[in-house]
């Protein structure tokens, strides 16, 4: 039980540790790589994805990384409120018809880069549910 427990920890701190690590998106943030920025200010950045999976698909993500929301806090939502409604002025202003918000957030949700990012997408008639 003692062994297992540590294999649980290890694999525990491996995930945390993996998750506290930076991504590609603050290279994006400090410009370091380049990507197609659509809109900025001091506390969010928004860019096409580079793998759009809509004819419209950008991602909006905090400046100050949160890994996912799993790791969110009290003190976050005035960041998380920022995000929210700088992905919908920006759905609105592109996408007269409609669009769509997504956060995927962990395993099951198919989360692969570890800093938060809300996905706009839109530009065709989307099904529900999704995949
Ligand atoms: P997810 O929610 O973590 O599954 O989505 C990550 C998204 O980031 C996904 O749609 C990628 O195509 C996108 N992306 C990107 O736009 N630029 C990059 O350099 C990388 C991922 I890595």
């Amino acid at each position: 039980a003692r062994s297992m427990a540590s294999e649980v920890d290890k694999a525990r701190s491996a995930a945390a540790s993996a998750k506290s690590q930076p991504t590609i998106f603050d290279k994006i943030i400090a410009k370091e790589i380049p990507a197609d920025i659509i809109y900025e200010d001091d506390q969010c950045l928004a860019f096409n994805d580079i793998s759009p999976q809509a004819p419209t698909h950008f991602l909006v993500i905090p400046k100050r990384r949160i890994a996912m929301l799993d790791d969110v806090e009290p003190a976050d939502k005035d960041i998380l409120g920022h995000l929210l409604f700088t992905a919908s002025k920006l759905g609105r202003e592109r996408l007269g018809n409609g669009f769509r918000l997504v956060i995927n957030n962990g395993k099951d949700g198919a989360q692969s880069v570890f800093h938060l990012h809300i996905h706009v997408l839109g530009g065709r008639q989307l099904q529900w549910p999704p995949g």
